[in-house]
């Protein structure tokens, strides 16, 4: 078998050909079908438990959603740089929480084999040339699986050793150190902006990592969240904010979308800045973000997308918002565009930037309608 790196991988999937947007949207009219009848399948022959070693039905039950939501927005634009990406990352991640490789290769087989039988032969062709490409690939893809270097491990920031100590806290579950952390560095002259982004953004990605190398438990994982977030609250409340005189911003996560603490930074760096913030917090359905929109009439709108499969209906609620007000200023952010930074031109915001602290500078380019002499509302 001939190794391929990564970038080789993704340069492979680049050779792909284009799935027409016909055969994309009768795949997507078909997901939930395709969902259910890979979901029975598994769970109802015994003979793939015989074969990977465990119940396939035991795996997560949202999987085979996701799966199905992942290839929808890969297929939606061919963007088999997505697919390339996130396909290591999934093979490592299934085999660290027990799952063998060989799950993966039944998994793919069967989606081609329900893909050919529910859809038309003209939509399923192109669409099972991209399965057939996933199968073929599959020994390359273990490999890089078996050495997986996560891209977001690659910077630990200013306070490497706060981050270690932090991470050291948070897993023992050491709510006076986690507090003490923070409040020294705070001390040491750093603003809360600062401390989100260089000390508690790192060590959430530290707990990722963690979860995904199969090192802790998904309870520990939820336990460093809840301790960051309850610590986070207290830091919050004892910050002086400026008067808000910079305009009204509006803050939320993507339907679907349970990563909250990214947008919660957005809101809490923007109010420091002077913006009067509604932040919404996590999986918000698009019809309220519009309503709470058309009340407010923010001059920008922030949305934040981690997982891949949620791109869609965040891009739905972006093409909405822009209808509706199309005087706000739209941003997008969060993680899946770190990972994959070509799916920002395909939001249809204004902008699509990597950081909180970044998203503040941005913002503070807008016209302000409080003092600029110029402004007009719309
Ligand atoms: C905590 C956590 C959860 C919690 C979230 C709880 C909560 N209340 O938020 C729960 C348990 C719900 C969860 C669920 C899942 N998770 Co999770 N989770 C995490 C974890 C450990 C931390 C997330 C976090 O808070 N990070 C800190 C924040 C601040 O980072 P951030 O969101 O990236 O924000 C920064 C920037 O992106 C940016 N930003 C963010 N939003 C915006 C918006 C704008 C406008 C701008 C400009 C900037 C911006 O600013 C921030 C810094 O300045 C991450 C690991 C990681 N690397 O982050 C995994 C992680 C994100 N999860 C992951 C996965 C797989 C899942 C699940 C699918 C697991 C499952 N099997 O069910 C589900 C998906 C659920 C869903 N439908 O959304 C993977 C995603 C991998 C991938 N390739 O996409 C990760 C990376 C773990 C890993 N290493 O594998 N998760």
């Amino acid at each position: 078998m001939h190794c391929l790196s990564f970038d080789e991988l993704l340069e492979d999937s680049a050779s792909l050909p284009a799935v027409p947007k016909a055969a994309a949207h009768a795949h997507w009219s078909v997901l939930q079908r395709l969902v259910l009848e890979v979901t029975e399948r598994l769970a109802s022959d015994r003979g793939y438990e015989q074969l990977v070693g465990f119940r396939p039905a035991d795996l997560f039950p949202d999987s085979h959603y996701y799966h199905a939501l992942l290839m929808a927005e890969v297929l939606d634009g061919s963007k088999y740089d997505l697919l390339a990406s996130t396909l290591p990352w999934l093979y490592h991640t299934l085999r660290s929480q027990g799952v063998p490789y060989d799950y993966l290769r039944i998994e793919h087989a069967l989606w081609k084999d329900a893909i050919g039988r529910v859809l038309e032969r003209e939509h399923a062709r192109p669409i099972t040339a991209v399965y057939d490409w996933m199968l073929a690939r599959h020994e390359q893809i273990v490999a890089l699986a078996e050495h997986w270097n996560d891209p977001s491990a690659r910077d630990p920031g200013p306070y490497p050793d706060r981050v270690q100590a932090l991470l050291a806290a948070l897993l023992a579950a050491d709510h006076k150190s986690v507090m003490s952390i923070c409040r020294d560095l705070e001390a040491s002259g750093v603003g809360l902006p600062e401390l989100l982004q260089q000390l508690i953004y790192p060590v959430m990605t530290q707990v990722g990592l963690l979860w995904e190398d199969g090192k802790i438990s998904v309870a520990d994982e939820h336990q460093s969240t809840a301790i960051v977030n309850r610590v986070l609250a207290a830091l919050y409340c004892s910050q002086s904010f400026p008067e808000t005189d910079r305009g009204r911003a509006l803050v939320s996560a993507s339907v679907n979308e349970f990563h909250e603490m990214g947008a919660w930074m957005l809101a809490t760096c923007l109010e420091l800045d002077g913006w009067d913030v509604t932040y919404l917090g996590a999986n918000v359905p698009t019809s309220a973000l519009l309503l709470k929109a058309e009340q407010e009439q923010p001059e920008l709108i922030a949305i934040s997308v981690t997982m891949p499969f949620n791109l869609r209906p965040a891009r739905n609620a972006i093409a909405a918002l822009c209808k509706r007000l199309p005087q706000a200023r739209i941003l997008v952010g969060g993680q899946v565009f770190q990972r994959v930074p070509s799916l920002g031109a395909t939001m249809g915001a204004d902008a699509c930037l990597s950081s909180c602290l970044e998203a503040v500078t941005w913002a503070n380019r807008l016209p302000n309608r409080h003092t600029d002499a110029l402004y007009r509302d719309p």
